[in-house]
């Protein structure tokens, strides 16, 4: 079959990448392109995945471990999709705590795969909010090591993201993207929003024609960008949940989020993402977090049933084993005495040491 466009969108937890890749999908696929999606996380039982897949775009997921260090597993993804759907173009969304993609993922591909895949400019998505922060020397309410993630993953795109613009006035993006500009002057800066469509055409355009992928390589001192990873708790979580009469789960779903926003707020964990998604039949009701309680986001609707999936991701400043108490005994304050709980899948990790299968040193 003929070359792939692909096309790697990262940024950190909750900036705005899935919602952005399928709003992209969907924008490609009208022009009658075949467009395939990848997730990827350090554990199975992705929101992302069952988000996406139930928009009807096709998704290959890497799970258990990131692109960087599982390369032969997100060729297979990619391998996948270009079989499966004869994809033109695949959009594929790295970890949220990962960087070092240039010389990870871009570098490789350029190498070995260069009959095979056209590859694009990388792009680093950065949520308004949290990039006026890191831009003026602060952590973005992040751990400082978690923050020098977020500052390697702008060093080292080809294109910088400013999302979610509709948040913000044009006169508080004009400065945003002058500041954005003169901090990395070898990137190009475009600002998108999903919601209203703003800037996306424009960053296709580039990513669809530009061949310049990888032009800069960050210099990453891996004990600090472990560390920066390893202060985040990770907890994927699926669970059935089954009533004795008709709940509402849309207030539920919103509950649950809420009332463990509130635990993590109190205790002054700071929030890289929380996720959640309950399901019942073709209905879905998706909630995130991308911070403290104001960043509460509810989507969609399940209406009143007996039944529903509900699968939790998160990922959030604290061990493993206290974020793990603080969901578990949440969902336990809402569940006890009305609703029977079956755990479907369940589990909580420190991600561990970056150990990327290949790391360039110089620019292909
Ligand atoms: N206002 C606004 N919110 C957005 C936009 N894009 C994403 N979000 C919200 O930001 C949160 C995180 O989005 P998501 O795409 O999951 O981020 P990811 O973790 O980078 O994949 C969700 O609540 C989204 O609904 C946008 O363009 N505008
Ligand atoms: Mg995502």
């Amino acid at each position: 079959m003929s070359s792939t466009r692909i096309i790697i969108a990262g940024g950190f937890l909750g900036a705005g990448k899935t919602t952005l890749l399928w709003e992209a999908a969907r924008r490609l696929m009208g022009k009658g392109l075949c467009a395939g999606l990848i997730t990827n996380d350090q554990a199975p039982e992705l929101v992302d995945s069952a988000l996406l897949a139930r928009e009807g775009v096709k998704v290959a997921e890497v799970s258990g471990s990131c692109f960087c260090c599982n390369f032969d597993g997100f060729i297979h993804a990619v391998q996948s999709l270009r079989r499966e759907i004869e994809a033109d173009v695949i959009i594929a969304e790295p970890v949220g705590s990962c960087t070092d993609l240039s010389a990870t993922i871009i570098q490789p591909l350029k190498k070995f795969w260069k009959q095979e895949l056209e590859v694009a400019p990388l792009s680093v998505l950065a949520d308004p909010a949290r990039l006026a922060s890191i831009l003026s020397g602060s952590t973005a309410g992040l751990h400082p090591d978690a923050a020098y993630i977020y500052r390697k993953q702008l060093e080292e795109s080809d294109i910088i993201l400013i999302a979610k613009t509709d948040l913000i006035t044009p006169e508080v993006l004009a400065t945003l993207k002058k500041r954005t500009t003169k901090a990395y002057p070898s990137s190009t800066i475009i600002a998108v929003s999903a919601l209203t469509g703003e800037g996306i055409d424009e960053w296709l355009e580039e990513v669809s024609k530009r061949n310049d992928a990888g032009l800069l390589l960050a210099d990453i001192d891996y004990d600090i960008y472990a560390h920066g990873e390893a202060v985040l708790g990770w907890l994927n979580g699926t669970v059935r949940l089954k009533g004795a009469t008709d709940i509402d789960w849309d207030t539920f779903t919103r509950h649950f989020l809420s009332a463990l926003s509130k635990q993590f707020d109190k205790a002054n964990y700071s929030v890289g993402h929380v996720k959640i998604i309950a399901e019942s039949g073709d209905q879905y009701v998706a909630g995130n977090l991308t911070g403290k309680g104001e960043t509460l986001a509810v989507r969609g609707s399940v209406g009143t049933g007996k039944e529903i999936k509900l699968t939790v991701n998160a990922r959030v400043e604290t061990s493993p084993g206290e974020l793990d108490k603080i969901v578990r005994e949440t969902l336990e304050a809402l569940t006890k005495d009305t609703l029977n709980v079956e755990t479907v899948a369940w589990r909580f990790l420190m991600p561990g040491r970056p150990r990327p299968t290949h790391r360039f040193v110089k620019v292909v």
